[in-house]
């Protein structure tokens, strides 16, 4: 390894090259590339077996699968979300002309505050969008009772939440829908592909039909829908992450595990607890930099880069301080104290399996020379 290289937050696990020639070789020879081909098929059968779930529907990316969730419940008006997530959340809801509505997180958790859900629901009210952000658990009984309560849909923006468990069951069987990404930069990845987790085949069914434009044979289309397929090449390659996955979610684990330990004692830097009984991923390693710290979160941020480790402020700045969602009433950070002062603090270390022991040493040797410094 390049001792200069740099050290990105997180780095996508590929197997071994030739492990995927049988797959290339099996797409040549059924000439079939794409729309609902047999690894499409396995892959969506080997993921409701590994991740505990009935049925999955694959697409393209998270994106178009979290527009396409929307559309299958007919979500209108407004829909309840986190400002604190990726932009891609509230864009799928622009995309089907909803209004997202922002909530303040709870500290603690860095996931939406049902008290905050609860009092942001108006008659326009439809749905609520919540993020188990960094595979972090929502607390899905309250969003569930504040649902049910009101007669909401509950859509999991679950990005980060592969693999995750609590209690014993997959968190990706809450709510109505559960949507995965399977970017370059996520956990288990196909390059670019999503899914969606749906409780019934009905739902599934229907979803499958709105991401191949609504066809429903030759001659019938049922709905306005889109092209969200994933291609036979990703679902084959996410078939082979498959057999890597255990593996580097362990690994993901013991550096979680070696952060925590080695920044314990950093004044100033807290890093998150893991709740009660849940099965985390190690999607991401955040830490909050405090006042105690005697440098400020950007000064290490910056010191960091300087030093070739590229640590992310996700999510920094929040979806509600871009410019399309600025001037929404609920995006007023006098609104959202919580998630803002999280956004002024937080920083994503790097974490991924490839990530060596002597990696970690630099980078908290780093963290504790711009602290004395
Ligand atoms: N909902 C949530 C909560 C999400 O976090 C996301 C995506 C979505 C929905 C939407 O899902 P997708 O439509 O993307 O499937 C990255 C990812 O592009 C994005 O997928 C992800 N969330 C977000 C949190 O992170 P950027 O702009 O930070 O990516 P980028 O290109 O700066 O990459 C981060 C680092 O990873 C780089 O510094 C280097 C490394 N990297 C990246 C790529 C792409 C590699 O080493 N190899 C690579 O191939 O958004």
């Amino acid at each position: 390894m390049n001792e200069d290289a740099p050290i990105f937050v997180t780095q996508p696990l590929l197997p071994p090259l030739d492990q995927l020639m049988p797959y290339l070789e099996q797409i040549w020879a059924n000439k079939y590339v794409t729309n609902g081909g047999p690894f499409h098929q396995q892959l969506e059968a080997a993921l409701c077996e590994h991740l505990g779930v009935k049925h999955i529907s694959l697409f393209a990316n998270g994106t178009i699968a979290l527009m396409t969730a929307l559309q299958s419940l007919g979500v209108k008006g407004e829909v309840i979300t986190t400002p604190y997530s990726f932009v891609a959340t509230a864009h799928a809801m622009m995309w089907n002309g909803i209004k997202p509505v922002f909530a303040d997180i709870d500290p603690a958790t860095f996931n939406l505050d049902p008290a905050r859900i609860e009092a942001a629901i108006t008659p326009a009210t439809t749905a609520i969008m919540p993020v188990h952000c960094y595979g972090r658990p929502c607390d899905v009984q309250a969003i569930d009772t504040i649902a049910r309560r009101h007669s909401l849909k509950v859509i999991y923006d679950a990005a980060h939440a592969f693999a995750v468990r609590q209690d014993g069951t997959s968190v990706l069987t809450h709510g109505d829908l559960s949507v995965l990404s399977f970017h370059g930069t996520k956990v288990f990845h196909t390059f670019e592909g999503g899914a969606i987790v749906s409780p019934d085949s009905a739902t599934k069914r229907h979803i499958d039909n709105l991401k191949n434009f609504g066809i429903v044979d030759e001659v019938t289309v049922s709905a306005p829908g889109i092209n969200g397929k994933m291609s036979e090449f990703n679902a084959a390659f996410g078939l082979l992450q498959l057999k890597h996955i255990e593996l580097a979610l362990d690994k993901r684990r013991a550096i979680d595990r070696h952060y925590r330990e080695a920044l314990a004692d950093v004044p100033g830097i807290t890093c998150l607890p893991h709740a009660a009984g849940v099965v985390a991923n190690g999607a991401y390693f955040p830490i909050l930099v405090g006042r105690a710290y005697h440098a400020s979160r950007d000064e290490l941020y910056q010191k960091l880069r300087d030093a070739g480790v590229v640590a992310r402020r996700y999510f920094y700045p929040l979806i509600s301080d871009f410019p399309m969602y600025r001037t929404m009433p609920s995006a007023d950070p006098a609104n959202l104290p919580a998630a803002s002062q999280i956004a002024r603090q937080v920083l994503c270390l790097p974490i991924f399996p490839d990530l060596s022991a002597d990696q970690i040493k630099r980078i908290v040797g780093l963290i504790r020379q711009a602290c004395r410094a």
